[in-house]
């Protein structure tokens, strides 16, 4: 039967009443790290979604990026986060969270004891983070994690899966996309390393696999996701090969039993295509699939409903919005009545209040 976004369908456990997903999105509204009401009220207004995956979560102190992200590590974030993962289910929804670390993507006056961001070597990234009240500002430089240092990592992504459990939430999203911490070791250009954790594919995938293995002990296959940016130039990344590359990790990745796969497909945000760097989404998921994997294939960047079913009938089983969720709220009923979009405004992306966050209307009844 053909499969439309509007179909029910199973993601582990879990029975998500359609197929189109809340992307993880950075708003920045959580001072000190801490999740705030008006969060609980924007994740709420979305609980339509088959499921959201909440912004970028840092798991720890040393994790975070850029100003007001929120944190998964202290006391006062878990019980902030239980009040948006109540408020989502008091609305019948459902709600990942999205695990990361920055890694190199990171300003001194955001770590601990004002000390460099950390990354697989130190190379600094051409790119910019987003500072309070500065704005867009240059990374800092970074220092190379010593060989001793990554284990604790690991353990850092699986505390802080057992706390988004604790917190409420029904799973979690490794981020191992966009140019942070887990990309940084996949990636060529920014992972020189000599040791384990660099140099051939497999020693360069070698930090993510640990990671997955880690989360899916800690909380199950069936609450772990991952997601990956396979081309993406966001924050610098570049790899020789990705093509192998990916198909190396999705292979790993399969015997792992992910309940699903999130491929941003070309540049985030940005178009689906990149200028000089090829790559075959579809050769990557049958390589998992020949693997033996049956999780959900996530598919995110760009869609449009005609789209959305074109990824549907050609193997994709769960279609993920960004920008189109910020500005819509009801964006299933929207989607399925075709009608007309808000528009997102960009000046309130990163930072502020309820403007340009909870006030998007829904559809009039
Ligand atoms: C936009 C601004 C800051 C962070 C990502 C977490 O690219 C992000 C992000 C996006 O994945």
């Amino acid at each position: 039967m053909k499969k439309t976004l509007f179909d029910p369908v199973q993601l582990g456990q879990l029975q998500l009443p359609n197929r189109i997903v809340m992307a993880p999105l950075t708003r920045n509204r959580a001072p000190n790290a801490i999740p705030t009401p008006l969060m609980a009220e924007y994740y709420a207004q979305r609980a339509s979604a088959g499921l959201i995956i909440s912004e970028g979560t840092a798991i720890t102190h040393q994790g975070q990026g850029y100003a007001d992200v929120p944190g998964l590590y202290g006391t006062e974030q878990l019980d902030a986060w239980r009040q948006v993962t109540k408020a989502v289910h008091a609305r019948g929804g459902r709600i990942f969270c999205q695990l990361w670390h920055v890694g190199r993507v990171s300003h001194v006056s955001l770590q601990p004891g004002g000390g460099q961001p950390v990354a697989p070597s130190a190379v600094t990234a051409k790119t910019k983070t987003f500072l309070m009240p500065e704005g867009f500002v240059a990374v800092s430089e970074p220092r190379a994690l010593d060989a001793e240092e990554i284990p604790g990592i690991v353990r850092d992504f699986r505390h802080a899966a057992r706390n988004a459990i604790s917190a409420g939430f029904d799973g979690v999203e490794v981020h191992g996309a966009n140019g942070y911490l887990v990309d940084q070791f996949l990636r060529s250009s920014s992972n020189r390393r000599t040791d384990d954790y660099g140099g051939s594919i497999e020693n360069r995938a070698r930090f993510l696999l640990e990671i997955m293995r880690e989360v899916c002990e800690e909380v199950g296959r069936e609450r772990t996701g991952l997601r990956l940016s396979p081309v993406t130039p966001a924050n610098d990344i570049v790899d020789d090969n990705p093509q192998k590359l990916f198909d190396y990790v999705v292979r790993q990745l399969a015997p792992l039993g992910l309940c699903y796969l999130h491929l941003i497909e070309g540049a985030t945000g940005g178009p689906r295509e990149v200028e000089g760097r090829p790559f075959d989404y579809d050769a990557m998921l049958r390589a998992w699939r020949e693997a033996g994997a049956k999780g959900a294939w996530m598919v995110n960047n760009g869609y449009d409903r005609p789209l959305a079913e074109q990824a549907l009938s050609q193997g994709a089983d769960l279609v993920a919005f960004g920008m189109k969720y910020i500005a819509n709220p009801d964006l299933v009923e929207r989607l399925r009545t075709n009608a007309a979009f808000n528009e997102v405004r960009k000046e309130k992306l990163y930072g502020g209040g309820a403007e340009g966050y909870t006030d998007y209307p829904a559809l009039a009844r």
